[in-house]
Parts: C-alpha cells; sequence; structure tokens
C-alpha cells in the first residue's frame, strides 16, 4: 500500500504543534529528535524532520509529500506548491520597524533607505507593488541589531509579540504582510498518494472546526425555546428533547468559542439551569 511523507519542522517554534495537530488526528508515531525519520502507526504516512527552510524544496522535490511550513518560508522560497491548508497557527506578522527618531509615514518614507530582512523576496515584491525604491540587505538572522551596528536604516522581520523590537530600541511600523502556518503539497501527486492526503485533511478539518467550538446542554422552559435559539444563533436545528417535568425541554447544541460567555450569561438570564459545557474533540460542518 502507498504511504505519504510529511515533511515536519525538526526543532522550533512549528515542531510541538505540527505534532500535536497531528496526533489529534488519531495519528500515532514515535518522534525521537535525534531520527530524521519516522512512520505512522495507523495511518499509511511517514514523517521527515528537516529545518522549515528546507521544507518547500523537499516536497518540490518530491523527497516529502506534503510538508507544514510557515507561509513566509515558503512564499519566500519562490517555489510553486499547492498550498492544501491553512493551519492557523503559529501566526506572526512581518513587519516594517525603524529605530525612535525616524519619521515614518507609510512606505514611501523608505525610499532610498536600507532595509535589513531574512524575507528579500517577499519584502521587494512589496515595495515593488508600492512603487518603492529601497535596498533590501539580506541577513539571516539577528535583523533587530542591524540599524544599531549601522548596516540598515530600518528593518522588515518577523513579530509575533513585539517584545524583541523593543528590546532593540525599534518601533512596529506597519505590517505588510500575515503569516501562520500552512500545509503545502505537491502539484503532481500520485492518484493513490492524493486519496492518503484528502484523508489526512478530512481529520484535520475535524480537528480544526472542533477547537472552535464548545458543545452546550441545558435545561430551559419550552415556552423559552425560540429566544435561546436565538442567543445561541447560527444553528440549524438545536437539539430538543423533552423532559419529564412538563414545560421544560433539554437543549443542546455546538456554539462559537468566541461567543461562548455571551451565549452563557444570555442564556443564564433567560432562565437556562443546569448548563453543562464540554469540549468537542472533533466534529464535521
Ligand atoms: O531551525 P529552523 O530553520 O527549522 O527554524 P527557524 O529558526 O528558521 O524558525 P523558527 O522555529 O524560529 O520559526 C518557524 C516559523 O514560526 C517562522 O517561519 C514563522 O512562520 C513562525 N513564527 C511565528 C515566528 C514567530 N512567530 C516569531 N516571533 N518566527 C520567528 N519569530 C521571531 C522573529 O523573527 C523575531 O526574532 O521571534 C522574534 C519576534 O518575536 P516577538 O514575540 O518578540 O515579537
Ligand atoms: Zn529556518
Amino acid at each position: 500500500m502507498d504511504t505519504i511523507s510529511i515533511a515536519i519542522q525538526k526543532s522550533g517554534r512549528l515542531s510541538e504543534k505540527s505534532l500535536e495537530l497531528i496526533r489529534s488526528c488519531g495519528i500515532d508515531f514515535y518522534a525521537d529528535s535525534r531520527v530524521l525519520k519516522a512512520s505512522a502507526s495507523g495511518f499509511p504516512m511517514d514523517f521527515l524532520f528537516v529545518r522549515d527552510d528546507d521544507i518547500p524544496q523537499y516536497v518540490a522535490d518530491g523527497v516529502a509529500d506534503a510538508g507544514i511550513v510557515g507561509r513566509n518560508e515558503y512564499d519566500e522560497s519562490g517555489i510553486e506548491l499547492e498550498v492544501v491548508r491553512d493551519l492557523k497557527f503559529a501566526s506572526c506578522r512581518l513587519s516594517i520597524a525603524v529605530p525612535r527618531g525616524f519619521s515614518y509615514d507609510g512606505l514611501k518614507s523608505l525610499e532610498g533607505k536600507r532595509i535589513a530582512t531574512s524575507y528579500p523576496r517577499i519584502l521587494s515584491r512589496i515595495l515593488r507593488e508600492n512603487g518603492v525604491n529601497a535596498e533590501p540587505v539580506v541577513v539571516s538572522g539577528s535583523v533587530e541589531i542591524t540599524v544599531e551596528v549601522g548596516i540598515a536604516d530600518a528593518i522588515a522581520d518577523l513579530v509575533s509579540t513585539g517584545t524583541t523590537l523593543k528590546m532593540n530600541g525599534l518601533e512596529e511600523a506597519e505590517c505588510i504582510y500575515r503569516s501562520s502556518a500552512v500545509m503545502i503539497a505537491r502539484r503532481d501527486m500520485p492518484q493513490e498518494k492524493r486519496e492518503i492526503l484528502d484523508r489526512l485533511l478530512e481529520r484535520i478539518d475535524a480537528v480544526m472546526l472542533a477547537r472552535h467550538k464548545k458543545y452546550i446542554l441545558f435545561n430551559l422552559p419550552s415556552d423559552k425555546l425560540d429566544e435561546a435559539a436565538a442567543i445561541i444563533g447560527g444553528m440549524k436545528s438545536p437539539t430538543v428533547t423533552p423532559l419529564m417535568d412538563r414545560g421544560w425541554v433539554s437543549v443542546q447544541s455546538a456554539v462559537d468559542e468566541g461567543r461562548f460567555w455571551a451565549v452563557f450569561e444570555n442564556l443564564r438570564a433567560l432562565g437556562a439551569e443546569g448548563i453543562l459545557v464540554m469540549n468537542i474533540e472533533k466534529m464535521t460542518e
């Protein structure tokens, strides 16, 4: 039987979340940081543990069939693959940062300046699209010290909390690009492998959808049902079960996590009792 091989970052910001996502898809494996390869049990998949920078090339060469990498790394590679899913973790932004005292007023302020970055391809594209002539200074790390040491006037670097910039006396001037982890795949995958990848993606979708929902179960006077449905919102048909106590029903539904507390408080105010909230492990639309 065919297997697919998937390239995962060996050690870094993407590693743990990538493995956790795969494990929550019911795919088990033994990952040892000293080995480069591993096989899954119960699913036709092999793993290749490599540096994130190498993942797009490995997928392009067919060394791996798919991989998990930051969108920034994929776009910077300039390699054309298929982005099959945005996995929505390891989110960050590529921002222009300037030293204090630099009067920044849009990308035009960078005209003629030297901008240090590890993402010259993405930066150049954005400068070009905005008609700005600036000189990218390519560095592979410690971008934030380049201004202080005098090799650049500004930088374009990845930011998540902004602490690193502040610690280095820089101010975030403008976000020019957003990134998160994506799954990339070969375009020319044989049919058998494509089917395995589709099975994996179906599991990933179920896990990702469930992560943003809570399952809620409560008792309610039946004459309040319409109002409860309006509070919960966005659901086709809550499950309603009559209770022994006439005039009361038990209601169950999935609720978006972001709206959960508002829903909870409004249901309480409406007279809901015995509210039970559960995490959902997997779900489909
Ligand atoms: O060894 P390998 O080459 O595999 O790893 P790496 O060192 O190249 O990458 P790694 O593990 O640091 O990052 C992997 C991916 O995580 C990146 O390509 C991004 O897609 C994503 N990511 C998310 C980040 C950040 N957040 C992030 N904050 N990558 C880097 N940073 C760095 C940033 O460069 C800066 O130095 O963190 C610093 C800023 O962080 P804050 O929180 O202070 O703003
Ligand atoms: Zn890297």
